[in-house]
């Protein structure tokens, strides 16, 4: 009887996700499903809970809360790292699923660049902004992580980039980060680009000055709202 389970199962017809309760999807329930390596079912109600709200707010409450429960129970020795890189990897695929569709409007966008800094393995939450940011209308080239200062540079002296954004996760990649946002300056030259820090580390004091960036963003709402104000008016 499927009245005995702690959640529905997806209807058979998809016509009838229109249907679906927003309140289904919790970040335990989540957090199970991805540990469980259970892509079809995750990708289901993140997909639901997204047509109920909207990419961010489902990005940055249930998708975050459930990763950190899964941080939690690794850092209490609950989960061990299999588990951890297993709800990662099936977190990866899930959202590989729920990309935006390609359109020609997604081409012709302004180019946002997002990268990890020298030595940042984090990716998940660039890969989230970066299906933000498409949906909103930017072409974005996600550089992915553990990007040298060099190289990112070389990227942005060769393309029209508009917005940079910068990701970080602990103290250490202080120095990187610094390193990657005069990189940006110089590469960029005479052209004023907005530069954007993301990640855990934004959740520090102080971090936009000490690294020169021009914006902290502590969610993905927040990373919208300043590539918004920095967009550059259509010509
Ligand atoms: C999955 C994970 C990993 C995976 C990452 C896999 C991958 N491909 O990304 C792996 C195993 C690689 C990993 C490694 C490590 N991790 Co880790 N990891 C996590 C975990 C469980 C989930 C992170 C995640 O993806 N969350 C989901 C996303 C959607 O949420 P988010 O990251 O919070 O991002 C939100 C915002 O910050 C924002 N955002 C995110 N990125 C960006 C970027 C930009 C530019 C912008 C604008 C916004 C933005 O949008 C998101 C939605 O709101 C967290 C636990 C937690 N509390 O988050 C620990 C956590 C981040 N890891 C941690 C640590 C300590 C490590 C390691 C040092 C562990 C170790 N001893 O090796 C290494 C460091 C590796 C490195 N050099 O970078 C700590 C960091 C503590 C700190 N900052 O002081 C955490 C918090 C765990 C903990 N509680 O201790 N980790």
């Amino acid at each position: 009887m499927t009245d005995d389970l702690p959640f529905r199962l997806p209807p058979v017809a998809s016509a009838a996700n229109a249907n679906m309760p927003a309140d289904v999807l919790s970040p335990e329930l989540l957090a199970s499903l991805l540990v469980d390596g259970d892509e079809e079912l995750a990708a289901w109600t993140l997909r639901s809970a997204i047509a109920a709200s909207t990419r961010a707010a489902v990005y940055d409450g249930i998708l975050r809360d459930a990763m950190r429960l899964v941080g939690e129970n690794w850092r209490s020795g609950r989960w061990s790292i299999a588990e951890e890189h297993l709800a990662s990897r099936t977190l990866l695929a899930v959202l590989e699923q729920l990309r935006p569709a390609t359109t020609p409007r997604s081409r012709i966008g302004p180019l946002a660049v997002l990268a990890g800094v020298a030595g940042e393995q984090h990716t998940i939450g660039l890969i989230c902004l970066e299906q933000v940011l498409t949906d909103d209308g930017w072409t974005v080239a996600n550089l992915g992580a553990d990007l040298p200062d060099t190289d990112l540079a070389g990227y942005v002296a060769r393309q029209q980039v508009m917005l940079v954004a910068l990701s970080a996760s602990e103290e250490p990649r202080l120095n990187s980060l610094t390193d990657a946002v005069v990189a940006v300056r110089v590469a960029g030259g005479m052209r004023p680009l907005p530069i954007l820090i993301g990640g855990i580390i934004a959740y520090q004091p102080g971090v936009k000055e000490r690294t020169g960036a021009d914006g902290v963003a502590l969610d993905l709402a927040q990373a919208l709202a300043f590539a918004r104000k920095h967009r550059p008016a259509a010509s």
